[in-house]
């Protein structure tokens, strides 16, 4: 018996930018032909199937064709909403609405839970596999709920899986929506979403949690962490899970260009790029400024070089210039030392006559005392006379 575990599909505007939607979506019907051709028996999907909670129709159709696919296939999809399949206010998932089409199983429907308030989850049992799950949430996540929960897991299966859409502890302390420790125990198999880098192997209780990560790179930070994108199939028996292949998605090549500032000048920094560049058919593209220019930030024309990049055929192109500082400091040396006097000074050493000096120092005392816009406003004439 096989399933495959994905997450984090994002179907939807992850860009605002065709090609990449289209990406998503080419990346998603390698999924469903892989589950296809390999006659998996089921799909877990950690959850953000979409990358919105209100998808648009065009959205809405594709899923629906995707689905109708593996429903054909004979293919069962289980789901829980991931934080961005809920839409802002609402408590129902766009997910809910393909359960009761019965184009997928989502696990965390009312149905599953049985005391709202004991948290007593039921699961399914399908093709030997006990599977059960929790949604995802915007706001933080209750860790009560995990704390609290009560399953009675089918104990006559072969594999029992858990599906939820959190980031734990384990991933690192400053990532976490739980401790590890607060998921329930017993499970072999956590598929677990959310988290768009990919960690296998978790070791958790008698099984293992698993983070496949997102199936397109969603922004830069995604393009420059992780080498590809991918998906788990899995293999089971009567003896439990047999072998885990972690499946590479063909996504776009990428490029990461390096351009060390060192001093330059703008002119030799941006002719860098620039020899950095190649014609290429639709590669995605991050461009690193780092370290100290010799000339000024705002001489850069980064919309320019962007321009130039897109003309030689890359799909996405991002310059990060997070790294990159000026040596170009203009410095004013200050003899005072009382705050006021300081800021006095400093103002007329860049060239700022009375009045403006005046009108700069209560507006930086409105920041402390509140003044309302009119007060400053009739001041402001009064000096200037207007
Ligand atoms: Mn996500």
């Amino acid at each position: 018996m096989k399933f495959i575990h994905v997450g984090d599909t994002h179907i939807g505007s992850v860009y605002k930018n065709l090609k990449r939607n289209e990406d998503v979506r080419a990346v998603f019907k390698q999924v469903i032909d892989a589950a296809i051709n390999n006659k998996v028996d089921f799909i877990v999907h950690s959850g953000d199937l979409f990358n919105e909670g209100n998808p648009s129709l065009d959205s809405l159709l594709f899923v629906t064709d995707q689905l109708n696919k593996l429903k054909l296939a004979g293919i069962k999809v289980f789901i829980v909403p991931g934080s961005h399949d809920v839409g802002m206010g609402e408590s129902d998932s766009i997910i809910e609405l393909f359960d009761r089409n019965g184009l997928l199983v989502n696990l965390s429907s009312k149905r599953y839970i049985l005391d709202e308030r004991d948290f007593k989850l039921m699961g399914e049992t399908y093709r030997n596999a006990f599977l059960c799950g929790v949604k995802g949430k915007r706001s933080r996540v209750e860790e009560e709920i995990f704390k609290r929960l009560k399953i009675s897991i089918d104990k006559n299966t072969w594999v029992k899986i858990f599906i939820f859409h959190h980031t734990v502890s384990a991933l690192g302390e400053q990532f976490k929506d739980l401790d590890t420790e607060s998921l329930p125990k017993g499970f072999d198999y956590y598929a677990a979403g959310h988290w768009h880098g990919h960690k296998d192997n978790i070791q958790y209780d008698t099984g293992i949690i698993q983070y496949p990560g997102s199936t397109e790179y969603c922004d830069e930070k995604e393009i420059v962490d992780n080498p590809n994108r991918g998906y788990y199939l899995i293999d089971y028996d009567e003896h439990g899970i047999q072998k885990i292949d972690y499946v590479v998605l063909n996504t776009r090549k990428k490029e990461i260009l390096l351009v060390k500032a060192n001093n330059k000048s703008v002119k030799e920094i941006e002719d860098e790029v620039r020899a950095g560049l190649s014609k290429n058919e639709g590669n995605l593209l991050v461009i690193k400024i780092e370290g100290t220019t010799g000339g000024k930030l705002d001489e850069f024309n980064f919309g320019a070089l962007k321009t130039e990049a897109l003309s030689l055929g890359y799909s996405f192109v991002s310059i990060n210039i997070s790294k990159l500082s000026s040596s170009d400091k203009e410095t004013v040396e200050i003899t005072e030392s009382d705050l006021g006097k300081i800021e006095t000074e400093f103002l007329n050493k860049r060239g700022y006559g009375e009045k403006e000096v005046k009108l700069a120092k209560m507006l930086i005392d409105s920041t402390l005392e509140g003044f309302e816009p009119d007060i400053i406003k009739k001041h402001a004439e009064e000096l200037f006379g207007i």
